[in-house]
């Protein structure tokens, strides 16, 4: 049989038509991305294998990821109740740790961290772990503050003992000298007032008593937040990764990451599943307790959430944790 010339090159006209078409598609959506959330559709993501680079970071770091680091919250204390809007957190790092030291090279602004979250906040890294680390413009209220070890690429280590939580009230949030708290903990007016602290409100307690002003502690300001109800004896997912801003080759893939307590996965011969959304597309799963890497993301603004829910598909409820959305902004 014989395909007239004609028709061939009609069919070659057809496909470079279709194939510029989808192109400018494409880029359409690319630079409109950049202001708002990435609709659905827009971004195929697929589940991709833990990249070689961590991989090989693991071989590199010997025996390190076997490690079975567990924490302790010293400060605050369970039920605390903490004067002033500055809270400083101490951690006792204990258990297996197999060289396992959080601590960020100043070379590379990578190390093994801690992640800290006020209630259901994103978290903060916390590196140096010998000094306290100051939660600073704490709203006044009550607060939970959620703390696991991670590793330089933001996994966490997933072991018994790891995950601390307490259960804290501020009092009085905000610097005495300036109204800039207001009680429902609005955002505070001046973070630059931060950095200089020369009047640190009375810490008597404070282990730290040397007499030249403190230098610089590591520390964050924190966005205003209130506890949420939450159980800590019941099913709770503590939402980890992603978060913030993914630039060149961190952008692809990226991972999700979380902590899972009292809960118990599918796959690992449980009952809970998390169910992941991007962007408000079509919800996936993740059956075992694990990192995974999704990759194919476009520029621009996308929304994570997280979710624990149960045999039926229904969010278990504790305080509203188990359901948390986090915006990211890829730029490639
Ligand atoms: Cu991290």
């Amino acid at each position: 049989m014989r395909i007239p010339t004609s028709f061939l090159v009609f069919v070659i006209i057809c496909l470079v038509l279709l194939l510029g078409g989808c192109q400018s598609t494409n880029e359409n959506t690319n630079t409109t991305a950049t202001s708002t959330a990435t609709p659905p559709g827009a971004q195929e993501l697929t589940q991709v294998p833990r990249p070689a680079k961590i991989e090989q970071a693991m071989k590199d770091r010997g025996d390190q990821d076997q490690a079975k680091p567990t924490l302790k919250i010293v400060s605050p204390a369970a039920n605390a109740t903490v004067g002033g809007s500055t809270v400083e957190l101490k951690l006792d790092l204990g258990g297996d740790l197999k060289g396992y030291m959080p601590h960020k090279d100043p070379a590379t602004q990578k190390g093994n961290h801690i992640h800290v979250i006020l209630d259901n906040e994103p978290y903060e890294a916390y590196y140096e772990i010998g000094q306290p680390f100051e939660l600073r413009n704490v709203a006044a209220g009550k607060h939970t503050l959620r703390v696991f070890p991670s590793r330089p690429w933001h996994e966490s280590f997933k072991n018994d003992g790891a995950f601390q939580m307490v259960e804290f009230t501020v009092k009085g949030g905000g610097d005495a000298s300036k109204p800039t708290t207001t009680k429902d903990g609005q955002k505070m007016a001046d973070p630059a007032k931060s950095p200089g602290k020369t009047a640190e409100p009375a810490k008597t307690a404070n282990a730290n008593s040397n007499t030249s002003p403190t230098p610089a502690r590591e520390g964050k300001d924190f966005a205003p937040s209130n506890s949420g109800d939450v159980d800590p004896t019941k099913p709770l997912l503590t939402y980890s990764r992603p978060k913030g801003e993914y630039k060149g080759e961190d952008a692809d893939p990226i991972m999700i990451d979380f902590w899972l307590s009292n809960a118990k996965l599918q796959g690992d011969g449980g009952t809970f599943r998390v169910r992941y959304t991007i962007d408000g597309g079509e919800a996936k799963f993740i059956d075992k307790w694990d990192p995974i890497w999704l990759s194919g993301w476009i520029n621009g603004k996308h929304q994570v959430k997280l979710e624990l829910v149960d045999q039926a598909g229904k969010v278990v409820d504790n305080g509203g944790y188990n359901s948390t959305t986090r915006e990211i902004t890829v730029a490639r």
